[in-house]
């Protein structure tokens, strides 16, 4: 597909006088070391920049308004991803930026196949990786796992579910040995199975969060039978793996052989040459409300043209829906894996409030208790999502203010952009996916009742 040419020339062939200013603007603003490979629009490329004073969720809230993503919050400093106009913005609210250095060459000086990641980074799956990957897992469990392709992406790759139970008939938490003793009456009117979603991702730049996906995969597969936590999951719950929500986002960061930083999907808006949504900006539930998105398709948070206009958005959502049963979401909780922080999110993102229409004081603690538990097993920082700074159209908000599961946001390794940002190389792969074992396992185990949490089984869950 070819991309639309950039609108530098009238009609009648002659280039405007503001095309030649915003390029010679762009080329002053421009780091020399420009870290993207140059593409056919000049306003697509985008740095990293360390921003220094925004210490509140407000003044974050302000820079991010700019429409540049914000990828990490420090006590009086942020890290975001801007191109050069939003970082002028920024620099005019008196701010001072500093370039950081763009994404690692990891090439070894040698030429990677196309679409593929560098060979310093080959532990990466790439789509093709990832789908032959799942496949074999499915081969190797098949009384575990089945995939389902719930729909496609806008350039017209498979987005697929695994979906992965025993075919144990409990949902009291009870082994399958437990249920092979069981009386038959009891096992025939055994409850639904609570569900659990898993999603990754989002954003084309964290492939982290593609073999968190994959590592779940292998290991409810593997460890079936042998952990007696991972059995009892295994056999008392429906647990659902979305691996890759953007997989043409995620093909294009690497098609190049080196790292593009690139966030959204790749579906193409009208009257303009750029490209894409922030997927993560587009979910059905006050979409576009607060100042937590942008409404230029430039952005680097832009929220598409309505809700669910991104295809990818679309096919999730209406695959969450198709979990609505007997009128009732059997999908109780979930996590949505994002880079980079190590932070535990709860909603909602679109107010800085506590509790808010849809989030009672219960439900909120129950978020807290259950997130600040998770959040002590694997070390990240738990917090409502808004205290980093407002967001509107995100999953976790859709899924819980929409469908009521408990959705969490989880941002993973690194902590910070000096260690590695978006790029963590390979080898911490094994070791930042194993980290999230025991949280995901808690979630697993609180999905049945959250708010058993905070006490309150009787009041919520009988
Ligand atoms: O901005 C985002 O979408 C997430 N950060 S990222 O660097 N991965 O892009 C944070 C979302 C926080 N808000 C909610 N989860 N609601
Ligand atoms: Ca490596
Ligand atoms: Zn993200």
């Amino acid at each position: 597909m070819r991309p639309p040419t950039p609108r530098l020339r009238r009609p009648n062939g002659r280039v405007t006088a503001a095309a030649i200013a915003g390029l010679l603007a762009l080329a002053v603003a421009t780091p020399a070391s420009s870290n993207t490979t140059p593409g056919p629009d000049a306003r697509e490329r985008v740095h990293e920049y360390e921003v220094t004073g925004p210490r509140t969720a407000a003044q974050r809230t302000a820079v991010a308004a700019t429409g540049a993503s914000v990828d990490a919050v420090r006590k009086d400093s942020i890290v975001i991803t801007a191109d050069a106009g939003q970082a002028e913005r920024i620099r005019r609210m008196g701010y001072p930026l500093r370039v950081l250095p763009g994404p690692p060459d990891r090439s070894g000086g040698m030429k990677p196949a196309p679409f593929d990641f560098p060979p310093a980074d080959a532990k990466y799956h790439n789509y093709k990786e990832a789908m032959a990957e799942i496949d074999a897992d499915v081969a190797a469990y098949p009384s575990l796992m089945s995939k389902q392709v719930i729909g496609k992406s806008y350039e017209g790759r498979d987005i697929v579910a695994v979906k992965i139970t025993s075919s144990a008939k409990t949902a009291d938490g009870a082994g399958t040995a437990d249920a092979a003793k069981a009386p038959v009456k009891a096992v025939a009117k055994a409850a639904a199975k609570p569900e659990v979603l898993f999603t990754a991702h989002q954003h084309a730049r964290e492939h982290l969060t593609v073999e968190m996906a994959l590592y779940l995969l292998k290991e409810f597969g593997s460890q079936y039978g042998k952990d007696d936590r991972v059995t009892k999951m295994v056999d008392s719950r429906v647990i659902w793996v979305v691996p890759d929500l953007n997989p043409d986002g995620g093909e294009y960061d690497i098609a190049s052989g080196s790292y593009r930083s690139w966030r959204k999907n790749r579906q193409p808006n009208n009257g303009s040459s750029s490209r894409g949504t922030d997927l993560n900006r587009n979910w059905d539930y006050k979409w576009g409300c607060c100042g937590g998105s942008s409404g230029s398709t430039g952005s680097e948070t832009y929220r598409g043209s309505g809700p669910e206009s991104a295809p990818e958005v679309k096919v999730v959502a209406d695959f969450v829906r198709t979990r609505v049963v007997g009128g009732k979401q059997q999908i109780k909780a979930a996590i949505d894996f994002h880079t980079y922080s190590e932070l535990v999110l709860w909603p909602f993102g679109w107010t800085y409030d506590d509790t808010a229409a849809g989030m009672t004081q219960d439900d909120r603690d129950a978020f807290a208790k259950v997130g600040t538990s998770m959040a002590r097993s694997n070390g990240y920082t738990p917090e409502q999502s808004s205290d980093l700074y407002i967001t509107d159209g995100t999953i976790d908000d859709w899924l819980w203010g929409n469908q009521k599961i408990f959705a969490y946001t989880f941002e993973m390794y690194p902590s910070s952009a000096g260690a590695g940002g978006f790029y963590p190389p390979d080898e911490v792969i094994d070791r930042e996916t194993a980290r999230n074992r025991d949280a995901v396992l808690q979630l697993l185990e609180n999905a049945d009742c959250m708010y058993r949490s905070i006490g309150k089984e009787q009041q919520y869950c009988t």
